[in-house]
């Protein structure tokens, strides 16, 4: 039976056997009949029959009495049907149904080398895609990981025999600068993030010793195969700002603060560029520290190497960190240029700043 059914018998709507049969057969909540009975409910209040016995005094009191019985009838009527349409529609129980399992999120590649005098120990075979390169310094001298990529057909003892020819004879053709961890101190470590295509490669350090010999020529030069990825790759790293590097400059996206940073590099030049990060000594500049390294200069550097991101070819980039104290820095550039043989530094792609 209809829950209206009692409002409505009340209201003496319910003559018959046929309505109280037809809104008995309506379910717990009022039918469109139902609502069609609320309807002629209320319209009976506003000009129902009542209106016609007002005339005497007694006919009168009966119409406010009844006025005020079918006022609050169709009121009780209204109010039904409104909480069941509340009932209707509101929000389903949520059912036992297991939540999806969510996809997860693809990690960035994390490989460790460490570097001796005059060595590199580390994996030499690594997955491709977004990798975070860290370097430990466990040597006694400066010491970098340059990446380079080689094309099909040419070999490391290739690559090696070219460089070992020294500054101005020309690389195997088709190599390429790939990136990598930037000059560390003794005993300093960093890191250098990028997308890491499969391939071969190797890793070397240009750095000289005392005698001017670079260090590959010394064994500090590596295999590292690049295979396919086995899954979706990483999105690249957050980062704090951007350093643009061109012939011959950096831009900066903002300036550095103190803190640990993650600086996004990219290469918008037509030659291969490098941002390394030095730490000034006080009342030094990157010339100073640059002299350091001529032939006959007495003394150590005047800065402490602190990486940054290696030599990479044009349109590449990747992501280095490093912590700033309040201090001078320098971004260095000691790529040669392809014309002159001279460092790009020389050329002015020198980047001093203070961090306060
Ligand atoms: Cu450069």
């Amino acid at each position: 039976m209809s829950h209206l059914t009692p409002i409505l018998s009340q209201a003496g709507l319910l003559k018959n056997e046929n309505r109280e049969a037809r809104i008995s057969a309506s379910t717990s909540c009022p039918s469109a009949h139902d609502a069609m009975m609320i309807t002629i409910l209320v319209d009976s209040f506003f000009r129902g029959d009542g209106i016609q016995s007002a005339n005497s005094l007694l006919g009168r009191y009966r119409f406010q009495m009844r006025s005020t019985f079918w006022l609050t009838l169709a009121v009780l009527a209204v109010l039904a049907l409104a909480a069941c349409g509340d009932a209707a529609t509101a929000t389903p129980r949520p059912t036992s149904t297991p939540a999806p399992t969510p996809t997860p999120v693809p990690q960035i590649n994390e490989v460790s080398f460490a570097v001796i005098d005059f060595g590199y120990t580390g994996p030499s075979s690594i997955p491709a895609g977004m990798t975070r390169i860290s370097l430990a310094n466990q040597g006694q001298e400066l010491h970098h990981q340059q990446l380079i990529k080689l094309p099909d057909g040419t070999s490391s003892e290739d690559l090696l025999a070219a460089f070992a020819q020294g500054p101005g004879s020309p690389p195997p053709p088709g190599i390429e600068s790939a990136g990598g961890v930037s000059v560390l101190a003794p005993g300093g470590s960093g890191t250098a993030t990028l997308n890491i295509q499969p391939g071969n490669y190797v890793m070397l350090c240009f750095v000289p010793n005392a005698e001017g010999v670079p260090h590959f020529a010394l064994g500090q030069a590596a295999s590292l195969t690049v295979t396919e990825a086995t899954g979706p790759l990483a999105a690249e790293p957050d980062s704090d700002l951007t350093v643009d590097m061109s012939d011959f400059a950096y831009s900066l996206s903002e300036p550095i603060t103190a803190g640990v940073q993650t600086i996004k590099v990219t290469n918008g030049g037509v030659q291969d560029h490098e941002a390394f990060l030095v730490q000034l000594a006080p009342g030094a500049t990157a010339m100073d520290f640059l002299a350091a390294f001529e032939p006959g200069a007495q003394g150590p550097p005047p800065g402490l190497p602190l990486g940054g991101f290696q030599s990479i070819v044009n349109g590449g980039g990747g992501f280095f960190t490093a912590e700033f104290a309040p201090g001078n820095f320098a971004l260095i550039c000691f790529v040669e240029d392809v014309e002159t043989g001279a460092p790009h530094a020389v050329l002015g792609m020198i980047e001093e700043f203070t961090v306060s």
